[in-house]
């Protein structure tokens, strides 16, 4: 059973919590692993997969690092592990671009580096061994086809855009425009980033309620279900009907979306699954074992909205 201990290491600019299991056995699969933060639920139930996954498995010895949404944070804890000499690293790159010069150093240090959730944009190949995660294009286009199918061919879209440079935010919005251009009468006429927090989301939707353009928005699409979640205070603060003066299209599939969509407030949420621990300690033991890893590995994601939400799949969700 692995016991989690907490070690305090202060890193150049910052102070990492890295989070140890403290089995220390040789026999054991060290691995690093950099999480982006804990800015959302879809996050926090992330981390609680990774962890709960690895105190399951008596051959993974996990360090745990969490960069509080800051890039240097991340590089700095992977350096870490490599001085520290795990088996394998792996992180959730909080951008796409950044990270090429420590993907080298943990390749010239022979550590295999596996990327989860997010992807990265880097030159040379050869600098991670698999990503896994979700289709992000396709969670963006299935965002637009849900538009089309329940709104029509006539929409102002208000755009709640995730961590600017991030793949998700980058790949979403990809998605979404790639299917809409082909309907001249939907429009995103505001984009702004709400950087996947509730409280930016709420701040940013304040401001599209506050604009010119206010009274145009009849839906938002956002990158994600905690941003959706602050624009529905937002909107309700505005005194608007969330969810039917202006549809609530969103990314994740947290259960308070769920529950919003319930309850008329919300009306659609693309699932992006956050419990991929599996799928990670499972590669890393491949890798760890010298077999080979495909190079992608997807996650298998629905579309809900009122249809086939009852409150029965809002109790039976695990995030
Ligand atoms: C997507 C993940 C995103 C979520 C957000 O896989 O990277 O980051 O959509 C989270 O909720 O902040």
């Amino acid at each position: 059973m692995n016991k989690f201990a907490t070690v305090i290491m202060a890193a150049a600019a910052a102070t990492l919590l890295v989070t140890a299991c403290s089995k220390g056995d040789s026999s054991q699969i060290k691995v690093g692993f950099a999480q982006v933060g804990a800015e959302s639920d879809w996050r926090k139930a992330n981390t609680e997969s990774i962890k709960g996954e690895a105190d399951k498995r008596s051959n993974i010895d996990l360090t745990f690092s969490d960069a509080q949404q800051k890039q240097e944070n991340q590089i700095s804890a992977i350096r870490t592990f490599i001085t520290k000499g795990v088996d394998v690293i792996s992180f959730s790159p909080i951008v796409k671009t950044g990270f090429e010069d420590v993907l080298k150093e943990a390749k010239e240090a022979g550590i295999p580096v596996v990327l989860f959730d997010r992807g990265v944009e880097v030159s040379e190949p050869g600098l991670y061994k698999c990503l896994i995660g979700s289709d992000f294009v396709e969670e963006g286009r299935r965002a637009a086809r849900w538009v089309i199918e329940n709104v029509g061919e006539n929409a102002n879209v208000a755009e709640l855009v995730g961590t600017p440079g991030s793949d998700p935010a980058v790949e979403r919005k990809k998605g979404f425009e790639e299917i809409i251009k082909d309907h001249p009468g939907i429009k995103i006429i505001k984009s702004q980033t709400g950087d996947f927090t509730r409280a930016k989301g709420k701040e940013v939707m304040e401001s599209f309620l506050k604009s010119p353009e206010a009274d145009q928005i009849n839906v938002l699409f956002a990158h994600n279900d905690d941003m959706a979640l602050g624009a529905i205070q937002a909107i309700e603060e505005a005194g608007k009907k969330p969810g039917k003066d202006i549809i609530i299209v969103s990314i994740d599939g947290v259960k308070s979306i769920f529950e919003a969509i319930l309850a008329g407030k919300a009306n659609c949420t693309v699932e992006c699954n956050p419990i991929i621990g599996a799928q990670l300690f499972d590669v890393v033991e491949k890798i760890h074992a010298g077999e080979t890893v495909p190079e992608r590995v997807y996650s298998v994601e629905s579309v809900y909205d009122s249809k086939n939400i009852t409150q029965e799949v809002v109790d039976s969700r695990k995030y």
